[in-house]
């Protein structure tokens, strides 16, 4: 194909930009309307209520985890909760073999890849190393500084690609992300080596306090892809089935040597930002509830309920075991101990620069008055 071709450039553009309207599999009332460019065929009945059942369970932690954070037990927390289905579908496409590259809020994610919910938490209770080996699990520790996990992922996948492996990296990113430095540099790169790398921007509509609309003027994130030469998805983010499928396309392209895509799963954050938040400051009770009413557990398990799939029996089933689950984590985190706070400064630098001794200072000073300062 000459590139440079008029003709060739349109049906080019045309290829990587995504269509108007998210892939949607579920309607807002559970009826699937199947859609052969994203089929779901592979998906047999377990998955199914494995996918129902991992949803379930990241809520639950969620909540468990607000509830220790309110009880000192946690530093801080980010929330989850309405980002079930774009966390937990976007996962199970993956192999055991890929690797995923986190920002903080992602515990879906770490769930479908078997990482211990206890273990999770102990990264929002400040203990050093965050609590869990990247290597047992091929999950990253979580990234607190906006976008740098796109850089690393991206790095991933050129290396793993240059090595030969057959892997697939996905690194997830928020919209408000997209406004950083790292995730430009790392799509670009990502795309030039043609690398195995999936972005998965999960559009939660805010950045802490800032909508989306004040952070793009692009028509959508996905149509950012183009820039790079990357084809850009769209998708219901609380429809599992979609978000599974489109990531599972991105998937097979991927492994087929086809370069990076894009990915924008369209949501909503239904917590605060973090446990330090209000978002009633900017937020409606009217935007909340048309929200609520694409509840993404709600709506899967209204399927699975008409398909015959889940009765009343294994739902009850799976909140008895969601309940046991939580309370093993309240109490392996009351029995974690507490890290001492100034190994803040502990591993850091060889030689400390000269503010080191100010900030230990004032932390020291703020201990012995007891206070316990956690913006997020
Ligand atoms: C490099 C950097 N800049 C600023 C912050 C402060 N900060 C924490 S979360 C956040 C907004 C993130 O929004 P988004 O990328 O949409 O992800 P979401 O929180 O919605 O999941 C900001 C600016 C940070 N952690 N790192």
């Amino acid at each position: 194909m000459n590139r440079s071709e008029p003709a060739a450039l349109d049906q080019r553009y045309l290829q990587l930009l995504p269509p108007a309207e998210p892939v949607q599999l579920l309607d807002d009332d559970g009826v699937l309307h199947e859609n052969p460019d994203f089929p779901i065929d592979d998906l047999g009945p377990d998955d199914l209520r494995n996918l129902y059942r991992y949803m379930v369970v990241s809520r639950r932690i969620d909540k468990q985890a607000i509830s220790l954070q309110r009880q000192g037990q946690l530093g801080v927390y980010a929330s989850l909760l309405g980002q079930e289905a774009a966390q937990v579908g976007g996962a199970y496409a993956l192999e055991d073999r890929d690797w995923m590259f986190p920002s903080f809020r992602e515990m879906g994610a770490a769930i479908v890849r078997g990482l211990e919910p206890g273990q999770l938490l102990h990264q929002w209770r400040g203990t050093w190393l965050s609590g869990h080996n990247p290597y047992d699990s091929n999950f990253a520790l979580m990234s607190i500084p906006i976008g740098t996990q796109a850089i690393h992922g991206a790095g991933y996948a050129i290396a793993a690609a240059f090595d030969g492996e057959d892997i697939v990296v996905m690194t997830y990113f928020g919209d408000g992300a997209t406004s950083e430095g790292d995730p430009h540099e790392a799509m670009n790169f990502a795309a030039v080596y043609d690398a195995p790398c999936i972005f998965f921007v999960q559009n939660n509509q805010y950045a802490i306090s800032t909508p989306l609309s004040e952070q793009t003027r692009a028509p959508t994130i996905a149509h950012k892809g183009i820039g790079y030469g990357i084809p850009g998805y769209r998708v219901d983010g609380n429809d599992v089935l979609a978000t599974y499928a489109v990531t599972r396309r991105a998937v097979q392209r991927a492994r087929a040597g086809e370069g990076p895509s894009l990915i924008e799963a369209v949501t909503y954050r239904m917590e605060a930002h973090t446990t330090s938040d209000d978002p009633t400051r900017y937020r409606t009770p009217e935007e909340m509830d048309e929200w609520q009413r694409r509840d993404p557990i709600a709506r899967f398990g209204a399927y699975l309920s008409a398909e015959g799939l889940m009765d009343d029996e294994l739902k009850d089933r799976i909140d008895a075991d969601v309940e046991t689950l939580a309370s093993g984590i309240r109490e392996e985190i009351y029995e974690a101990p507490h890290g001492d706070p100034m190994e803040l400064f502990e591993h850091v630098y060889v030689d400390p620069p000269a503010e080191f001794a100010d900030q230990r200072a004032l932390l020291t000073r703020e201990l012995d008055a007891g206070t316990n300062g956690t913006e997020g």
